[in-house]
């Protein structure tokens, strides 16, 4: 079929609006019509040519929501109708890692899907011309429609918008998980959020939810504090501002450390200020962050010795098939907000708009809406 996409032609370049050929789904593979996209800044950091692992040409895109239209052999969880929801991490419920409960990192696809195919090693989209076009963290969901394997989507609820639940796709998922699953916060905590964008502010709902009692947000822009308070944060500190060191004035501020701090910008020197600002004998800090390519992170070795504990998080923690149906839930129950984080909603034709927004600080999360 001929289907409506954004291509990566090449790193830099805007996307470029175009009808692509897309093969029909084999075996454990299913057709989606894509319904909403976010654009996330992982799309972004692909695009401009910082992703080491990026492949061009490519759809983008890992943030969507849509309705199978075909599913191919094999497949018996999934019918035409369902509605659901791409997972970059899948959950194949029978690899190693599926098996181990300490982590949400499926395997079963892990290689192909790293090269921008599909599992048998071959991709499902075409330029009109012929020539193949690389899958993105096997969802590409800059497409109107897109192949995923069937272990790669979570089939939510019919009644939930797609413009607004393709943000549990990432963000949403990311943010809250990395609270709940990954640092596993109790009620009373302390925690810093270091970047209040469309993760940070999804680690801030993720803390009041967990019941954390301060919830400090920590972002260069002044402009995100109204909105970070609005999801529960109870400071704000904006670095620029304060005198002298850092990290001296966020442990007093936290008096004597968080419990929990989260970085969400991908600076490594923040990384550091995030396990510092940690307190000694407990605290624990969660890098979320995707750094530049050759980044390293660095600290004395004397902080972790006296107890704080440096861990990472990819996805949240989250399983996709069973935790992703579940936040859409909390979503329709009034149980976490998402709409007034989706700043803007744009057309297809209008998605290299949504870059540009993210640049200028101006989004949050901007959509496309098919
Ligand atoms: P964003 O651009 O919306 O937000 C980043 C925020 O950090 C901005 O508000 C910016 O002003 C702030 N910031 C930048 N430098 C800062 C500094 N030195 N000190 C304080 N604040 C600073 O980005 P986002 O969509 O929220 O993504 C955040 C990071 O999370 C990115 O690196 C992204 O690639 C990563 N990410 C990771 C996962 C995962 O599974 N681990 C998933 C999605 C995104
Ligand atoms: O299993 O080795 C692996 C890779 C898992 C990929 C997880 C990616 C999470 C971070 C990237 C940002 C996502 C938007
Ligand atoms: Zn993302
Ligand atoms: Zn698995």
């Amino acid at each position: 079929m001929r289907t409506r996409a954004a291509i990566a032609t090449k790193a830099v370049a805007p996307l470029e609006i175009a009808e692509v050929e897309l093969d029909g789904p084999r075996a454990g593979e299913v057709l989606v019509e894509i319904r909403a996209t976010g654009i996330c800044h992982t799309d972004e950091f692909t695009r401009s040519g910082a992703d080491p692992e990026g492949i061009f040409p490519a759809i983008l895109g890992h943030e969507g929501a849509g309705v199978v239209v075909e599913v191919g052999a094999g497949v018996t969880g999934l019918r035409p109708g369902d509605h659901v929801i791409p997972l970059y991490t899948p959950e194949c419920r029978e690899c190693e890692y599926c098996l181990n409960p300490k982590t949400n990192l499926c395997q079963k696809i892990r290689s192909t899907q790293g090269q921008g195919l599909m599992p048998d090693g071959t991709s499902r989209f075409r330029t009109l011309d012929g020539e193949p076009i690389f899958h993105y963290m096997g969802c590409s969901t800059f497409a109107n429609h897109t192949v995923v394997p069937e272990i790669a989507l979570a089939k939510v609820r019919q009644d939930a918008p797609f413009d607004k639940i393709c943000y549990i796709g990432c963000g949403v998922t990311t943010g809250i998980g990395a609270v709940i699953n990954t640092a596993k916060v109790e009620i009373g905590s302390r925690a810093i959020v270091f970047g209040l964008g469309g993760i940070g502010l999804n680690v801030i709902q993720g803390l009041r939810l967990a019941g954390a009692d301060q919830i400090v947000g920590v972002d260069l822009n002044p402009d995100k504090k109204p909105m970070a308070e609005r999801f529960g944060m109870t400071d704000f500190v904006n670095p620029a501002e304060v005198e002298g060191d850092l990290v001296p004035f966020l442990v007093d501020l936290t008096r004597g450390g968080a419990d929990y701090t989260f970085d969400a910008t991908g600076n490594v020197d923040v990384m550091r200020t995030a396990l510092e600002s940690a307190h000694k004998g407990w605290g624990e800090s969660i890098i979320i962050g995707v750094a530049p390519a050759g980044a390293e992170i660095s600290t004395r070795p004397f902080q972790l010795v006296t107890g704080r504990v440096w861990r990472g998080t990819a996805f949240g923690g989250a399983r996709g098939r069973t935790d992703v149906p579940k936040i859409v839930d909390w979503y329709m129950q009034g149980k976490i907000e998402i709409d007034p984080m989706i700043t803007h909603t744009l057309s297809l034709d209008e998605i290299n708009k949504g870059f540009d927004l993210m640049h200028a600080g101006e989004s949050i999360r901007s959509v496309v809406v098919y």
